[in-house]
């Protein structure tokens, strides 16, 4: 072995001793227990499930309440309804009674036991469904803008295009079906030719012709890697973070010429260690519409052949483009792509869309954008959101696109369902007119954080709302009342709810207390910058204030409070903060000091005593008050 393969990280190793992610996930599934070996827990990744434990239910000295979470591949967010009625019932058989939607249009079911995990995934894959690639080092859910336009045809081609990347990267191990499946392959939609032939071409160097994965190889990836298919203007899918982006570039007629193409975004970073950072993808070139299959191997074999296999910190697709700068890596990807790459063609600006309420698609049906709370589908109180989605999806079969922004879209609805689909919204206390949600609300992320992932430093999910409703108060104290500001919160720097992108972003920094990231687009086109480093979460209110009046005094016409904070800079910021807080303790002080005026005392005798304190009593003020009130104005009256 050579050097470089004895300095390989630990998960590489185990990458390759698990004959194409077989072992030792087969064996130990089979074995009475409540939790896999730490190789069997890299390798079911890949299957689509990561070990988790309730870390609510941590006691010292006792087993942890291990469970699992499960997550779906589902490019571009679909989710057909046997698929989303599966998944609901196994959130109630086999998981915590809720379903999330994740920031990557996919489900993830947490709490499912590992004695249940088979029959899970079994029933996921009968209905249509997978969870083959959610996780694990190769290709994740693929990303598309979530809107059923059926009369724009560019819309219908990022569908189509996310579909068709989506299966080019799919592992062609048969692992899945014989553990999950017991051999038994699901039926699946055909794969389209041109894909098929894609992944078989030897262009360059980007296939392997031995073993079972073409395009992988038996270690595959060096770390996650992330794509999205989007159209111009459309920021829905956050292109800027991911590893790789292809902009669906049509001609008038709306016929497909080609895409351009981004490249190494990415957001997770570690606190303390500059090595780690967030970064936006940068513009890397025009592809004809031909050409994309072997454009994406091209980018995947670069990655796959020259990103970090010894420092999985450093693995990430964004370092290498940072390490060689966009030209070297174009070269090496032009190496493989056996072509050189045109430049991009001109685009619009992107903007951020939610598509939220009733919308026509363009062919005469309509479909519902239903905004959710941090993506968790559950009955709580008032608001029984998952039993509204399950009546409405058992009686009118209704397929749904998962949006990136953790919400959801059902769509193909018969302009007659319209009013019945309202009414149950309405019976079980569904908001679905985007005008009536707290723009906070509609706008914000948070990721799960505790109590089930491992990773988490604080709270998120669970403390978003109340945060939220604080922000409110601070801004309807200083006059900006249903100011829409996108916020993005997370327990830890991995950055799952894409904070770094968010006008305002708090990330889990020590428990109790969260980084704060100010400068962020409302659009996402622009990566926010760390303001401070640690801000107590008790402190939430007076730190935010003087910022909140420094923006409602100084922005500009329509300006957001993200491109506020970038326009004027930290700096400036920073010295509003200390003036402000020097006035407030000024005005503190003088209050202080008023008040110990207060304290000399003057001598009453008794009828006057009581009738100031009937007057002082009907008047319902303080006795010093109403005298200090009326000896002034009699004074004044001297003078
Ligand atoms: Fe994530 C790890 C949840 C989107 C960056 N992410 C995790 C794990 C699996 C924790 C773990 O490794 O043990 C979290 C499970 C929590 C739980 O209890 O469910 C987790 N990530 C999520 C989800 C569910 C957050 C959400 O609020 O929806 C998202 C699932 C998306 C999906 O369907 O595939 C999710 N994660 C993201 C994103 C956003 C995106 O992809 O658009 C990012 C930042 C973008 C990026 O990758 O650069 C992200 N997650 C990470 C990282 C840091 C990766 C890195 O490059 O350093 C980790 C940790 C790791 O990989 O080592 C991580
Ligand atoms: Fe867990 Fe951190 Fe991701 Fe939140 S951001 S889900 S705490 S890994």
């Amino acid at each position: 072995m050579s050097s470089i393969a004895s300095k390989r990280s630990k998960v590489e190793e185990i990458k390759e001793r698990s004959n194409y992610l077989r072992e030792p996930v087969a064996t130990e599934l089979l074995q009475d227990t409540t939790h896999f070996s730490e190789d069997a827990i890299q390798i079911l990744k890949f299957h689509g499930s990561y070990q988790q434990d309730n870390r609510d239910n941590r006691i010292k000295g006792q087993e942890k309440d291990y469970q699992f979470m499960l997550r779906t591949r589902n490019p571009g967010g679909f989710i057909p309804p046997q698929l989303y009625l599966t998944l609901d019932r196994l959130a109630s058989e086999y998981g915590n009674e809720t379903l999330r939607v994740t920031t990557r249009q996919g489900f993830q079911i947490h709490g499912i036991l590992k004695k249940n995990l088979k029959a899970a995934i079994a029933a996921i894959v009968k209905s249509m469904g997978s969870t083959l690639g959610a996780c694990g080092d190769l290709n994740r859910n693929i990303m598309a803008p979530p809107a059923p336009y059926k009369n724009r045809p560019e819309y219908q081609l990022a569908w189509e295009y996310a579909d068709h990347i989506a299966d080019l990267l799919t592992p062609k191990t048969g692992a899945y079906y014989e553990i999950w499946l017991d051999g038994e392959m699901a039926i699946t939609a055909e794969e389209a030719p041109e894909v098929k032939a894609a992944r078989q071409s030897n262009g360059n160097g980007t296939v392997f012709h031995e073993g079972e994965e073409p395009i992988y190889g038996a270690q595959y990836m060096p770390r996650k890697f992330k794509c999205a298919v989007t159209v111009p203007g459309d920021n829905s899918v956050d292109l800027f973070t991911q590893d790789l982006t292809a902009v669906v570039i049509t001609n008038k007629k709306g016929e497909l010429q080609g895409f351009n193409i981004f490249a190494g975004g990415g957001l997770g970073r570690t606190h303390n260690k500059e090595e780690t950072f967030a970064r936006a993808a940068d513009a890397i070139g025009y592809v004809a519409k031909d050409d994309i299959y072997n454009f994406v191997k091209a980018i995947v074999a670069t990655q796959r052949d020259y990103g970090d296999r010894v420092s999985r910190r450093h693995a990430r697709m964004k370092y290498l483009i940072n390490d060689w700068g966009v030209d070297k890596f174009k070269t090496q990807v032009e190496s493989y792509f056996g072509k050189p790459i045109a430049p991009q063609k001109k685009l619009p600006e992107f903007k951020y869309l939610d598509y939220l309420g009733w919308q026509e698609q363009g062919d005469g049906k309509l479909f519902l954008g239903i905004s959710i709370d941090n993506g968790r589908v559950k009955d709580a109180g008032d608001w029984q959101l998952r039993t509204a989605l399950r009546e409405i999806v058992k009686q009118f079969q209704l397929p749904m696109r998962l949006t990136p922004s953790q919400s959801l879209i059902l769509y193909e609805i018969d302009p007659g369902d319209r009013a019945a689909i309202t009414a149950i919204c309405d019976r079980y206390g569904v908001q679905i007119n985007p005008e009536k949600i707290d723009p906070l609300y509609r706008y914000s992320m948070a990721c799960p954080a505790l109590p089930t992932c491992g990773l988490a430093i604080t709270e998120s999910e669970r403390v978003i709302p109340s945060i939220l409703d604080r922000i409110n108060q601070v801004l309807d104290q200083v006059g900006l009342a249903k100011e829409p500001i996108v916020i993005r919160m997370t327990g830890c720097p991995n950055g799952c709810a894409r904070p770094y992108m968010a006008e305002l972003g708090f990330v889990g920094s020590f428990p109790e207390a969260y980084q704060v990231w100010l400068g962020g687009s409302p659009h996402q086109t622009r990566l926010a910058r760390p303001f401070t480093e640690r801000m107590p979460i008790a402190e939430l209110e007076s730190f935010l204030k003087p910022i909140f009046v420094y923006f409602q005094k100084s922005r500009r016409k329509a300006e957001s409070f993200g491109d506020f904070c970038d326009r004027v800079g930290f700096e400036a910021i920073e010295q509003f903060m200390t003036t402000y807080q020097a006035k407030q303790e000024k005005n503190a002080g003088d209050q202080a000091v008023k008040s110990s005026k207060n304290r000399y005392r003057v001598g009453l005798e008794d009828d006057l005593y009581q009738a100031l304190k009937t007057a002082a009593t009907a008047q319902g003020k303080p006795m010093n008050q109403l005298a200090g009130e009326a000896i002034e104005a009699y004074l004044k009256t001297l003078s």
